[in-house]
Protein backbone atom coordinates (compact mmCIF):
# COMPACT_ATOMS: atom_id res chain seq x y z
CA UNK A 1 0.00 0.00 0.00
CA UNK A 2 1.60 3.10 -0.99
CA UNK A 3 0.50 6.78 0.53
CA UNK A 4 -1.99 9.05 -1.56
CA UNK A 5 -3.51 12.16 -2.33
CA UNK A 6 -4.95 13.91 1.27
CA UNK A 7 -8.15 14.94 1.62
CA UNK A 8 -9.29 18.78 2.82
CA UNK A 9 -11.65 18.15 5.24
CA UNK A 10 -14.25 20.30 3.21
CA UNK A 11 -13.61 18.18 0.06
CA UNK A 12 -13.90 14.94 2.73
CA UNK A 13 -17.37 15.96 4.00
CA UNK A 14 -18.40 17.29 1.07
CA UNK A 15 -18.06 13.72 -1.00
CA UNK A 16 -17.80 11.15 2.02
CA UNK A 17 -21.72 9.85 2.70
CA UNK A 18 -23.07 11.03 6.63
CA UNK A 19 -23.82 7.81 8.58
CA UNK A 20 -27.89 7.22 7.46
CA UNK A 21 -28.96 7.83 11.49
CA UNK A 22 -26.63 11.24 12.02
CA UNK A 23 -29.60 13.44 12.38
CA UNK A 24 -31.45 10.92 15.22
CA UNK A 25 -27.89 10.77 16.88
CA UNK A 26 -27.42 14.43 16.96
CA UNK A 27 -30.95 15.09 18.25
CA UNK A 28 -30.05 12.97 21.04
CA UNK A 29 -26.74 14.96 21.98
CA UNK A 30 -28.50 18.39 21.40
CA UNK A 31 -31.01 16.98 24.12
CA UNK A 32 -28.56 15.84 26.52
CA UNK A 33 -26.07 18.96 25.94
CA UNK A 34 -29.14 21.27 26.51
CA UNK A 35 -30.06 19.43 29.94
CA UNK A 36 -26.52 19.37 31.12
CA UNK A 37 -26.30 23.39 30.87
CA UNK A 38 -29.37 23.85 32.62
CA UNK A 39 -27.32 21.91 35.28
CA UNK A 40 -24.52 24.34 34.94
CA UNK A 41 -22.33 20.71 34.36
CA UNK A 42 -19.09 20.68 32.71
CA UNK A 43 -19.78 17.92 29.74
CA UNK A 44 -16.61 16.48 28.16
CA UNK A 45 -16.49 13.86 24.74
CA UNK A 46 -14.75 10.88 25.30
CA UNK A 47 -13.76 9.00 22.06
CA UNK A 48 -12.82 5.55 22.37
CA UNK A 49 -11.58 2.48 20.73
CA UNK A 50 -10.55 2.17 17.08
CA UNK A 51 -11.77 3.34 13.58
CA UNK A 52 -12.39 0.43 10.75
CA UNK A 53 -11.42 1.58 7.18
CA UNK A 54 -14.02 -1.04 4.91
CA UNK A 55 -12.24 -2.04 1.66
CA UNK A 56 -15.26 -2.74 -0.61
CA UNK A 57 -19.18 -1.30 -0.35
CA UNK A 58 -19.99 -4.77 0.50
CA UNK A 59 -17.82 -5.18 3.01
CA UNK A 60 -16.13 -8.20 3.79
CA UNK A 61 -12.29 -6.97 4.32
CA UNK A 62 -11.29 -4.05 6.43
CA UNK A 63 -8.27 -2.23 8.21
CA UNK A 64 -8.58 -1.68 11.75
CA UNK A 65 -7.02 0.04 14.41
CA UNK A 66 -5.52 -1.22 17.67
CA UNK A 67 -7.43 0.03 20.67
CA UNK A 68 -9.45 -2.07 23.04
CA UNK A 69 -11.04 1.21 24.81
CA UNK A 70 -9.23 1.48 27.90
CA UNK A 71 -8.48 4.50 27.92
CA UNK A 72 -11.64 5.90 27.04
CA UNK A 73 -13.90 3.70 28.76
CA UNK A 74 -11.91 4.09 32.28
CA UNK A 75 -11.32 7.81 31.66
CA UNK A 76 -15.26 8.61 31.19
CA UNK A 77 -15.79 7.12 34.89
CA UNK A 78 -13.67 9.09 36.68
CA UNK A 79 -14.92 12.03 34.73
CA UNK A 80 -18.27 11.38 35.86
CA UNK A 81 -17.17 10.51 39.26
CA UNK A 82 -15.84 13.79 39.23
CA UNK A 83 -19.15 15.10 38.55
CA UNK A 84 -18.67 15.63 34.60
CA UNK A 85 -21.23 14.71 32.26
CA UNK A 86 -20.14 12.38 29.79
CA UNK A 87 -20.71 11.83 25.72
CA UNK A 88 -18.83 8.58 25.06
CA UNK A 89 -18.70 7.98 21.79
CA UNK A 90 -16.83 4.52 20.94
CA UNK A 91 -16.29 1.69 18.60
CA UNK A 92 -19.26 -0.50 18.44
CA UNK A 93 -18.44 -3.77 21.08
CA UNK A 94 -15.02 -1.66 22.15
CA UNK A 95 -15.15 -1.40 26.43
CA UNK A 96 -17.59 0.69 28.24
CA UNK A 97 -17.61 2.91 31.65
CA UNK A 98 -18.50 0.72 34.69
CA UNK A 99 -19.49 -2.70 32.42
CA UNK A 100 -15.96 -2.72 31.20
CA UNK A 101 -15.30 -4.85 34.66
CA UNK A 102 -17.20 -7.53 33.47
CA UNK A 103 -16.61 -7.94 29.89
CA UNK A 104 -14.38 -9.07 27.62
CA UNK A 105 -11.67 -11.12 29.02
CA UNK A 106 -10.87 -9.45 32.78
CA UNK A 107 -13.12 -10.57 35.43
CA UNK A 108 -15.40 -12.34 33.07
CA UNK A 109 -19.13 -12.11 34.26
CA UNK A 110 -19.64 -15.97 34.04
CA UNK A 111 -16.78 -16.61 36.75
CA UNK A 112 -18.39 -14.18 38.72
CA UNK A 113 -21.81 -15.77 38.79
CA UNK A 114 -19.77 -19.30 38.87
CA UNK A 115 -18.34 -18.35 42.34
CA UNK A 116 -21.82 -16.68 43.32
CA UNK A 117 -23.47 -20.52 42.83
CA UNK A 118 -20.45 -21.60 45.54
CA UNK A 119 -23.09 -21.56 48.29
CA UNK A 120 -22.22 -22.59 52.31
CA UNK A 121 -20.54 -25.72 51.01
CA UNK A 122 -18.00 -23.73 49.53
CA UNK A 123 -14.59 -23.66 50.44
CA UNK A 124 -13.28 -20.46 52.60
CA UNK A 125 -10.98 -19.26 49.92
CA UNK A 126 -14.18 -19.56 47.86
CA UNK A 127 -16.32 -17.75 50.12
CA UNK A 128 -13.06 -14.92 50.29
CA UNK A 129 -13.47 -14.46 46.66
CA UNK A 130 -17.04 -14.71 46.67
CA UNK A 131 -17.81 -11.95 49.02
CA UNK A 132 -15.10 -9.96 47.36
CA UNK A 133 -16.50 -9.74 44.42
CA UNK A 134 -20.08 -8.70 45.82
CA UNK A 135 -17.82 -5.91 47.07
CA UNK A 136 -16.43 -5.14 43.78
CA UNK A 137 -19.73 -5.75 42.04
CA UNK A 138 -21.89 -3.89 43.98
CA UNK A 139 -19.56 -0.51 43.82
CA UNK A 140 -19.60 -0.84 40.36
CA UNK A 141 -23.62 -1.03 40.17
CA UNK A 142 -23.79 1.84 42.72
CA UNK A 143 -21.81 3.77 40.82
CA UNK A 144 -23.53 2.93 37.54
CA UNK A 145 -27.42 3.62 39.33
CA UNK A 146 -26.02 6.90 40.56
CA UNK A 147 -25.01 7.92 36.69
CA UNK A 148 -28.21 6.54 35.37
CA UNK A 149 -30.35 8.79 37.87
CA UNK A 150 -28.74 11.64 37.35
CA UNK A 151 -28.88 11.33 33.49
CA UNK A 152 -24.99 12.06 32.73
CA UNK A 153 -23.76 9.91 30.45
CA UNK A 154 -25.00 9.64 26.44
CA UNK A 155 -23.39 6.69 24.37
CA UNK A 156 -22.78 6.86 20.26
CA UNK A 157 -21.38 4.32 18.64
CA UNK A 158 -19.70 4.81 15.19
CA UNK A 159 -17.72 1.30 13.56
CA UNK A 160 -16.34 3.23 10.62
CA UNK A 161 -13.76 6.40 10.53
CA UNK A 162 -16.21 7.45 8.35
CA UNK A 163 -19.17 7.26 11.14
CA UNK A 164 -16.44 8.88 13.08
CA UNK A 165 -15.46 11.75 11.46
CA UNK A 166 -19.15 12.68 10.92
CA UNK A 167 -19.61 11.75 14.78
CA UNK A 168 -17.38 14.47 16.01
CA UNK A 169 -17.98 16.88 13.81
CA UNK A 170 -21.60 17.18 14.67
CA UNK A 171 -20.99 16.34 18.18
CA UNK A 172 -18.30 18.89 18.42
CA UNK A 173 -20.80 21.19 17.40
CA UNK A 174 -23.13 20.63 19.51
CA UNK A 175 -20.81 20.96 22.45
CA UNK A 176 -19.78 23.93 21.71
CA UNK A 177 -22.45 26.07 23.41
CA UNK A 178 -20.88 25.37 26.42
CA UNK A 179 -17.96 27.27 25.30
CA UNK A 180 -14.70 27.16 27.68
CA UNK A 181 -17.21 24.26 29.96
CA UNK A 182 -16.88 21.67 26.93
CA UNK A 183 -13.89 19.07 27.01
CA UNK A 184 -12.95 16.96 24.42
CA UNK A 185 -10.94 14.02 25.33
CA UNK A 186 -9.52 12.46 21.99
CA UNK A 187 -8.64 9.02 23.14
CA UNK A 188 -9.68 6.91 20.27
CA UNK A 189 -7.52 5.53 17.60
CA UNK A 190 -8.15 7.27 14.59
CA UNK A 191 -6.26 5.14 11.12
CA UNK A 192 -4.91 7.79 8.86
CA UNK A 193 -5.60 6.35 5.53
CA UNK A 194 -9.20 5.33 4.09
CA UNK A 195 -10.80 4.50 0.67
CA UNK A 196 -12.94 7.23 -0.70
CA UNK A 197 -16.33 6.37 -1.99
CA UNK A 198 -15.54 6.33 -5.06
CA UNK A 199 -12.54 4.40 -5.34
CA UNK A 200 -14.23 1.07 -3.80
CA UNK A 201 -15.10 -1.99 -5.43
CA UNK A 202 -18.78 -2.75 -5.26
CA UNK A 203 -17.92 -6.40 -4.30
CA UNK A 204 -16.16 -8.51 -2.34
CA UNK A 205 -12.61 -8.17 -4.10
CA UNK A 206 -11.34 -11.42 -5.47
CA UNK A 207 -8.32 -12.85 -5.22
CA UNK A 208 -7.32 -14.23 -8.78
CA UNK A 209 -5.42 -11.63 -10.00
CA UNK A 210 -2.26 -12.89 -7.09
CA UNK A 211 -1.44 -9.72 -4.36
CA UNK A 212 -3.57 -6.74 -3.51
CA UNK A 213 -2.48 -3.30 -4.18
CA UNK A 214 -4.81 -0.94 -2.85
CA UNK A 215 -3.53 2.97 -2.70
CA UNK A 216 -5.04 4.75 0.24
CA UNK A 217 -5.99 8.47 0.68
CA UNK A 218 -5.07 10.11 3.75
CA UNK A 219 -7.99 11.10 6.06
CA UNK A 220 -8.14 15.16 6.78
CA UNK A 221 -6.41 16.38 10.12
CA UNK A 222 -9.84 17.18 11.43
CA UNK A 223 -8.32 18.76 14.28
CA UNK A 224 -7.62 22.19 12.60
CA UNK A 225 -11.20 23.06 12.20
CA UNK A 226 -12.00 21.12 15.18
CA UNK A 227 -10.06 23.81 16.96
CA UNK A 228 -10.85 26.99 14.47
CA UNK A 229 -14.44 26.38 13.29
CA UNK A 230 -16.59 23.28 15.15
CA UNK A 231 -15.77 24.56 19.02
CA UNK A 232 -15.32 27.48 20.25
CA UNK A 233 -12.75 27.77 23.38
CA UNK A 234 -13.34 24.55 24.44
CA UNK A 235 -10.41 22.64 26.01
CA UNK A 236 -9.62 19.55 23.67
CA UNK A 237 -7.37 17.04 24.67
CA UNK A 238 -5.67 14.44 21.91
CA UNK A 239 -3.60 11.70 22.26
CA UNK A 240 -0.99 10.73 20.43
CA UNK A 241 0.45 7.00 19.81
CA UNK A 242 3.95 5.67 19.02
CA UNK A 243 5.52 2.38 18.98
CA UNK A 244 9.02 4.39 19.39
CA UNK A 245 8.89 6.45 22.59
CA UNK A 246 11.73 8.78 21.21
CA UNK A 247 9.15 9.85 18.81
CA UNK A 248 6.41 10.90 21.52
CA UNK A 249 7.88 14.49 22.62
CA UNK A 250 8.63 15.76 19.10
CA UNK A 251 5.50 14.38 17.48
CA UNK A 252 3.29 15.82 20.05
CA UNK A 253 4.73 19.38 20.27
CA UNK A 254 4.47 19.32 15.73
CA UNK A 255 0.38 18.56 16.89
CA UNK A 256 0.63 21.43 18.66
CA UNK A 257 2.29 23.68 16.56
CA UNK A 258 0.17 22.64 13.63
CA UNK A 259 -3.44 22.57 15.46
CA UNK A 260 -2.93 24.64 18.40
CA UNK A 261 -4.98 22.76 20.83
CA UNK A 262 -4.49 22.89 24.55
CA UNK A 263 -2.78 19.48 25.31
CA UNK A 264 -1.62 16.23 24.03
CA UNK A 265 -0.80 13.27 25.97
CA UNK A 266 1.65 11.01 24.28
CA UNK A 267 1.33 7.20 25.06
CA UNK A 268 3.94 4.37 23.95
CA UNK A 269 2.36 1.11 23.05
CA UNK A 270 3.83 -1.04 25.24
CA UNK A 271 3.86 1.37 28.48
CA UNK A 272 0.90 3.11 27.87
CA UNK A 273 -0.91 1.64 31.30
CA UNK A 274 2.08 3.03 33.42
CA UNK A 275 3.55 6.18 31.80
CA UNK A 276 2.25 8.99 29.98
CA UNK A 277 3.24 12.37 28.60
CA UNK A 278 1.50 15.55 29.07
CA UNK A 279 2.91 18.14 26.16
CA UNK A 280 1.81 22.01 26.53
CA UNK A 281 2.88 24.98 24.84
CA UNK A 282 3.03 27.92 26.88
CA UNK A 283 2.87 31.68 25.09
CA UNK A 284 5.09 33.56 26.98
CA UNK A 285 7.74 33.00 26.94
CA UNK A 286 6.62 30.37 23.45
CA UNK A 287 8.11 27.81 25.18
CA UNK A 288 6.84 23.55 25.35
CA UNK A 289 6.46 21.98 28.98
CA UNK A 290 6.39 18.48 29.15
CA UNK A 291 5.22 16.39 32.59
CA UNK A 292 5.60 12.68 32.79
CA UNK A 293 2.85 11.06 34.96
CA UNK A 294 4.05 7.55 36.34
CA UNK A 295 2.06 4.88 38.17
CA UNK A 296 3.97 1.69 39.75
CA UNK A 297 2.83 -1.23 37.42
CA UNK A 298 0.57 -3.71 38.67
CA UNK A 299 2.58 -6.99 40.38
CA UNK A 300 -0.62 -9.22 38.37
CA UNK A 301 -3.52 -8.47 36.51
CA UNK A 302 -5.61 -8.55 39.89
CA UNK A 303 -8.36 -6.16 40.17
CA UNK A 304 -7.61 -4.16 42.69
CA UNK A 305 -4.93 -1.86 41.19
CA UNK A 306 -4.47 2.03 40.33
CA UNK A 307 -5.54 2.43 36.83
CA UNK A 308 -3.43 5.90 35.38
CA UNK A 309 -6.68 6.95 33.74
CA UNK A 310 -7.32 8.23 37.36
CA UNK A 311 -3.67 10.57 37.43
CA UNK A 312 -4.90 11.46 34.00
CA UNK A 313 -8.45 12.68 34.39
CA UNK A 314 -6.99 14.31 37.94
CA UNK A 315 -4.67 16.30 36.31
CA UNK A 316 -7.10 17.30 33.57
CA UNK A 317 -9.81 18.50 36.25
CA UNK A 318 -7.40 20.76 37.18
CA UNK A 319 -6.07 22.14 33.76
CA UNK A 320 -9.92 22.69 32.44
CA UNK A 321 -10.33 24.27 36.11
CA UNK A 322 -7.99 26.74 35.36
CA UNK A 323 -8.57 27.12 31.52
CA UNK A 324 -12.71 27.99 32.65
CA UNK A 325 -10.62 30.29 34.97
CA UNK A 326 -8.91 32.68 31.92
CA UNK A 327 -11.82 33.74 30.78
C1 LIG B 1 -4.36 6.60 22.24
O1 LIG B 1 -3.20 6.89 22.13
C2 LIG B 1 -4.92 5.75 23.36
O2 LIG B 1 -4.32 6.07 24.56
C3 LIG B 1 -4.78 4.21 23.07
C4 LIG B 1 -5.50 3.50 24.22
C5 LIG B 1 -5.42 3.86 21.75
C6 LIG B 1 -3.32 3.80 23.05
P1 LIG B 1 -6.62 1.21 24.79
O3 LIG B 1 -7.93 1.65 24.19
O4 LIG B 1 -5.47 2.12 24.08
O5 LIG B 1 -6.58 1.52 26.27
O6 LIG B 1 -6.29 -0.19 24.46
N1 LIG B 1 -5.27 7.09 21.34
C7 LIG B 1 -4.97 7.94 20.23
C8 LIG B 1 -4.45 7.17 19.07
C9 LIG B 1 -4.42 7.98 17.81
O7 LIG B 1 -4.94 7.52 16.83
N2 LIG B 1 -3.84 9.17 17.81
C10 LIG B 1 -3.58 9.88 16.57
C11 LIG B 1 -2.10 9.71 16.28
O8 LIG B 1 -1.36 9.17 17.11
C12 LIG B 1 -3.79 11.36 16.75
S1 LIG B 1 -5.39 11.80 17.24
O9 LIG B 1 -1.68 10.13 15.19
Amino acid sequence: MSESASFSAEAYFATQPAPQLLAQEIAGVKEFVARQAAQNRNVVLVTSGGTTVPLELNVVRFLDNFSAGTRGATSAEYFLKAGYAVIFMHRQFSLQPFSRHYSHSTNPFLDFLALEGDGPGADTVGITAAKRADEDLLAVLTAYKRVQTAGTLHTLTFVTVDDYLWLLRAVSQELSVLRRRAMYYLAAAVSDFFLPRQKMSEHKIQSGKGSLHIEMDQVPKVLKPMVEEWTRDGYIVSFKLETDQRLLIPKARAALERYGHQVVIGNELHSRKVQVVFVERKRKPMTFVESWLRIAPAPSAAIHVKEIEEDIVAELLRRHEAWIGEA
